[in-house]
């Protein structure tokens, strides 16, 4: 007997990468049923080679149903998702509503999937952001070797973070840049992204970091160890999908460069492309569509005792959302639900 799964938000960009990757990775469902708000009502969602028609979230009744994945805002994240934890449901939240709970846990599989066990204080566990998914797959098993005293991050971060909304106005504002006359003024983001990069991604703090540093920082101690020191810059970029992220460890044990590609090389998760010449490193356009979270450029940083840098890039997507939700799904399965 198999799972019987509900995709929240089926319509939205994460959503249907939900149901995509449920469908890739043939996860063991009997059932699955595409949620969405009634605006959406009665579109039609693909899973594998199947339709599926959305049904009303609203109206919906989680008891019976084992696993939702939930694709839609904190707000409405905040009314739908006790309803199903209640319920009985697992709940596996996309949204930053629940990352920072102490009794949820927030769960990246390649890092800590024994927190998966923690599941039933609230019936929810919380995936975190993509910038910080990417980056904890990489710091692991570094960390496992040589313990990382000091993390600095520079994001360069896709539009398909924003949304659909995000993915228009960089496709319309590139449009109407050889069309003046078409102006597509910014809406979305504070400033033109065409051809332009903007170092503010959600809202600023009172400590004048960003929302989305502040996350990298507090999920990266919450998912791999709470005495790593991270700082960040968040970066918008006019790519439509996949982040990319500058990388500087600090270690308290040397590591040498070619030990740290040996261990990237096998860990879970990570593909290494890293040839020192024209084109041996990947950009964003290549991680599209991918399961991996992509590591290049790996080099010692000569500044510091004990430092390295790297290029790390993963399809925020994927990685970064729906991928990181259905391994969370396959994980509970394995380690908690146990059905099939
Ligand atoms: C962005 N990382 O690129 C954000 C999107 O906390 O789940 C995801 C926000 C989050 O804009």
């Amino acid at each position: 007997m198999g799972y019987r799964v509900a995709v929240v938000g089926a319509t939205g960009n994460v959503g249907r990468e939900m149901l995509n990757i449920l469908a890739e990775r043939q996860f063991p469902a009997d059932e699955v049923v595409a949620l969405a708000s009634r605006k959406s009502l009665g579109s039609e969602v693909s899973y594998g080679d199947k339709t599926l028609k959305t049904k009303d979230l609203d109206a919906f009744d989680f008891t019976g149903w084992d696993i939702a994945l939930f694709a839609i805002g904190s707000d409405a994240t905040k009314i739908y998702a006790p309803k199903a934890a209640k319920a009985g449901c697992i709940v596996i939240d996309n949204s930053s509503l629940y990352r920072y709970d102490a009794d949820v846990p927030l769960v990246v599989p390649e890092v800590n999937p024994e927190a998966v066990e923690q599941v039933h204080k609230r019936n929810i566990i919380a995936n975190p952001n993509c910038s910080t998914a990417q980056m904890v797959v990489a710091l692991k098993p570094l960390h496992d070797r040589a313990r990382i005293k000091r993390v600095v991050v520079s994001t360069y971060q896709s539009v398909s973070g924003a949304g659909k909304e995000g993915i228009d106005e960089l496709w319309d504002q590139t449009k109407s840049i050889y069309n003046p006359t078409d102006d597509k003024p910014a809406k979305k983001f504070t400033k033109q992204i065409a051809f332009n990069v903007i170092p503010h991604i959600d809202v600023f703090m009172d400590s004048g970091e960003t929302k989305e540093e502040w996350k990298m920082v507090a999920e990266t101690k919450k998912i791999v160890d709470p005495n790593i020191k991270v700082t960040a810059t968040c970066v918008r970029v006019p790519v439509f999908v996949g982040h990319s992220e500058a990388i500087n460890i600090e270690f308290e044990e040397f590591l040498d460069e070619d030990e740290a590609r040996d261990i990237l090389r096998e860990a879970p998760g990570i593909m290494v492309i890293d040839k020192r010449q024209d084109g041996g490193y990947v950009t964003p356009v290549e991680c599209v569509g991918d399961f991996a979270t992509f590591i290049s450029r790996i080099r010692q940083d000569s500044t510091i005792e004990n430092g390295l840098n790297l290029w790390c890039v993963s399809d925020n997507l994927r990685k970064g959302a729906a991928l990181n939700a259905v391994q969370i799904a396959e994980t509970l399965g394995q380690r908690v639900l146990k059905k099939g």
